[in-house]
């Protein structure tokens, strides 16, 4: 398996990412509640960890208003709003793509206009109105699978096959993306891992992966600190660095190109002795 693809670029806002080798995302919470615990409501610190993500290679900054953990409370576009867009204006300048995490039309318009070069969607830009904003703007987008919403998500989700089942779900989105307007070197798609999946289900996706990047759209993948490798490794959320780490690096020899991360550097070692694998760096040292 190979972590270098070549010929694959997103076009990103203001950018365009060569995903040849996997991209870092680093994942900044505006919010008091995010499952990580990572979350900063203070504006000026999220914007002190954003310019520290930077600093240890982050690649695209992933900023958000609204928990999405399982069973976490819904928060008004507005409330979103106010989080969210002046740590984007202020971060218009530090030379990285800004990412938005939103599933709501009227912020992705919002972050679209302060400035944001992506929008990352939980909801797969199902929420109307969604996919005419993108169409209208030069932004990348996410789209990501997630079962039901994430107040109901965990109870009881089923899938016959959830490989196949994200599979067909991420194709009709990106289908539905590409009818509305937005050009396919635009989109990503992420099989939205602990959305609505049991522990079985998110270890055939993370397993087969490359069944998802098959569809033909650079594959993200979320899985940094998550309930899965909790249940992996018997850690509470503060102890998953190690297995948070080996997920990113199985996830980017699967196939992924961008890796949501909460612990940027530590991630940026890891995929440092991948690419030694494709770059043929065997000269001692
Ligand atoms: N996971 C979370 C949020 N957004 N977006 C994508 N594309 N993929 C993911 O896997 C994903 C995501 C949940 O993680 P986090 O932001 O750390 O927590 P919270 O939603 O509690 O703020």
């Amino acid at each position: 398996m190979h972590s270098r693809v070549s010929g694959a670029f997103l076009d990103c806002g203001r950018f365009r990412i060569d995903l040849s080798r996997p991209r870092v995302m680093a994942i900044i919470n505006v919010t008091p509640d995010s499952f990580s615990g990572d979350g900063l409501p203070d504006p000026a610190r999220a914007i002190e960890r954003a310019l520290r993500s930077i600093e240890e290679g982050a690649d695209i900054l992933d900023i958000g208003g609204e928990s999405t953990r399982p069973g976490a409370r819904p928060v008004s576009p507005a409330e979103e709003i106010d989080r969210v867009i002046p740590v984007l204006e202020a971060l218009r300048g530090a030379g990285v793509p800004l990412s938005a995490d939103t599933r709501h039309t009227e912020v992705m318009r919002a972050a679209i206009d302060a400035g944001a070069d992506l929008i990352n969607d939980v909801a797969a830009l199902r929420e109307p109105g969604a996919l005419d904003a993108l169409a209208g703007s030069r932004c990348a987008v996410c789209l990501m699978h997630m079962r039901g919403e994430p107040a109901t998500m965990q109870e009881s989700p089923r899938y016959d096959d959830a490989v196949r089942e994200v599979r067909a779900f991420l194709s009709e989105r990106a289908q539905a993306a590409r009818r509305a307007g937005i050009d396919a070197g635009r989109i990503l798609v992420d099989p939205g891992f602990g959305f609505g999946k049991r522990l079985e289900d998110n270890v055939a996706l993370l397993k087969r992966l490359a069944e998802i990047a098959d569809i033909g759209y650079p594959v993200l993948a979320g899985i940094s600190r998550k309930s899965m490798l909790g249940a992996l490794t018997g850690r509470p959320v503060g102890e998953r660095l190690a297995a948070s780490v080996a997920a990113a690096l199985i996830a980017a020899e699967r196939g992924a190109r961008v890796l949501r991360v909460h612990d940027v550097a530590a991630t940026r070692d890891a995929l440092a002795v991948l690419d030694a694998m494709d770059t043929g760096r065997e000269d001692g040292g």
